[in-house]
């Protein structure tokens, strides 16, 4: 089993399946067409099969030589989109990278499609293939749900009739191509064996280090190195509520924190969008058990899920200061994607900050100009605003003309989430600064944020 698939890899005659054609499956499916291996990809919907076969690249946004590569492999017949589980039969490689969000609600991983995804596999699992899962996944999940649900659907035995590979995905919205060539990658195996086959394979298309372990060490690396992130960020919002309550310059601070050597603090911001950092600390904690009880994990989640409420509060207590309750107030948001100069909106943390202030009273109106239905004149968009509250450091808003904000907007407020802007250019051009991390705390107004980082925790541990 192994010669034979040695073989076909380094021969490149190996017949790829890839199933799931979103951000994971879609480019890692044309970089080994790339590579010369006839390549399959397995799509559910049939509208999104049909426009990958004329050529058409199904993801928006700027991804640097996506569509062109896509266009090319499936123009040279490497690359072919069906819907039709049955050309398993006659895959030696089958590589799953379907979605495994969260459920908002429990935190506990949402394993519909995967699920789905390999009872369909299983029938057609053929002796001598190998499976890889690149979708991220709570650790211990290819022990206990991947690997009995595969040999109960295909009656063959893992390490005997067939290889088990969990080789998590590293992509980045806007680098997806880049990162896959780039990134170091753990290639975790259900044996060593197994390990060592899939590096070969992937060697094939990624550059950087290829470190073979086993799948509970690839999915905790997976999954901790974002909660590591989360934490971080964290660490850093926390340290801007604590500069707030006590009148200091958060960002400053930092810049000088770390100038100690191994110092990294990392920025605080008014939110943590995407898909990665808001849901791999929860998978990361999904199945420990015997005790382990997360505190850090559900802490750091919980301060930053608190940040757009947060902002929300700045932009309320702002407006309040005035005289202007945020009922009769009009409110507008610079930024609705998850990260800067990008179109993702998914796990925006400003349509939770919107929400919550829409909730109040307040007429809001959103710009941001990546995202089609937001683009469009921003000072047309600020006119009659009470307050413009900057949430994604997009580079458009670095050179806004403030003279001009000011004289459009109704009452003159900006709060800052991003430190974009120099408080005192602000205060020049007549507008009233108020900074996430940057103390002005009004005398005698007890601020929440941390009450309700209480709350959020109370919330999530019950
Ligand atoms: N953020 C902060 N402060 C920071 C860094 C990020 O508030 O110091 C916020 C961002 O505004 C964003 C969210 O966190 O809303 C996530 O930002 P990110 O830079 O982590 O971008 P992602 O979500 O695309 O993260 C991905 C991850 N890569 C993979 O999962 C393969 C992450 O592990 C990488 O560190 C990150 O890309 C990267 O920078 O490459």
């Amino acid at each position: 089993m192994k010669d034979n698939l040695l073989r076909a890899i380094e021969h490149q005659t190996a017949n790829l399946v890839v199933l799931g054609l979103g951000y994971v499956g879609l480019p890692v499916a044309c970089m080994f067409a790339k590579a010369g291996f006839s390549v399959l990809g397995l799509e559910r919907r049939q509208d999104k099969v049909d426009k990958i076969n004329r050529g058409e690249c199904p993801i928006d946004g700027k991804e640097p030589g996506l569509a062109e590569l896509m266009a090319q492999v499936v123009g040279e017949g490497k690359f072919t989109a069906t819907s039709d589980y049955q050309v398993c039969q006659s895959a030696q490689i089958v590589l799953l990278a379907v979605e495994t969000p969260i459920d908002p609600s429990t935190k506990k991983p949402d394993y519909q499609a995967l699920t789905a995804a390999l009872t369909d596999l299983g029938p057609h699992l053929a002796r001598g293939t190998m499976v890889i899962i690149e979708s991220t996944i709570a650790p211990g999940t290819m022990a206990m749900l991947v690997q009995p649900l595969l040999e109960k659907q295909s009656g063959l035995r893992v390490n005997e009739d067939f290889y088990l590979v969990h080789c998590p995905e590293r992509v980045m919205p806007g680098k997806l191509l880049a990162n896959i060539h780039n990134c170091h990658r753990v290639v975790g195996g259900m044996s060593p064996e197994a390990a060592e086959i899939a590096s070969h394979f992937y060697r094939h298309i990624v550059e950087a280090n290829l470190d073979p372990v086993d799948c509970l060490t690839a999915e905790l690396v997976k999954t901790m190195e974002n909660a590591y992130r989360d934490v971080q960020i964290a660490f850093a919002n926390e340290m801007a509520l604590l500069c707030e309550d006590m009148g200091a310059d958060v960002w400053q601070i930092r810049e000088l924190v770390n100038k100690s050597p191994y110092r990294q603090m990392h920025l605080p911001g008014a939110g943590v969008g995407g898909h990665c950092i808001p849901k791999d600390p929860w998978l990361l904690i999904a199945n420990a058990s015997y005790g382990f009880e997360s505190r850090m994990i559900r802490t750091a989640r919980a301060i930053n899920d608190n940040m757009p409420l947060h902002m929300a509060d700045l932009a309320i207590e702002t407006l309040s200061e005035v005289g202007i309750k945020i009922g009769q107030a009009r409110v507008l948001v610079l930024g609705y994607s998850y990260l800067e100069n990008a179109d993702d909106t998914r796990n925006s943390f400003s349509a939770v900050m919107v929400e919550h202030l829409q909730t109040q009273g307040a007429d809001v109106v959103i710009h941001d100009p990546w995202i089609p239905q937001y683009q469009g004149d921003l000072l047309e968009r600020a006119a009659g605003c009470d307050v413009a509250v900057l949430m994604v450091k997009h580079q458009a808003y670095y050179h806004l003309d403030l003279g001009l904000l000011r004289n459009v907007m109704r009452t003159p407020i900006l709060i800052d989430g991003r430190h974009v802007f120099d408080p005192a250019q602000v205060q020049a051009a007549g507008l009233i600064y108020r900074g996430l991390g940057q103390g002005t705390k009004p005398v005698g107004v007890e601020l929440g944020p941390l009450a309700r980082t209480a709350e959020i925790l109370q919330e999530q541990t019950g």
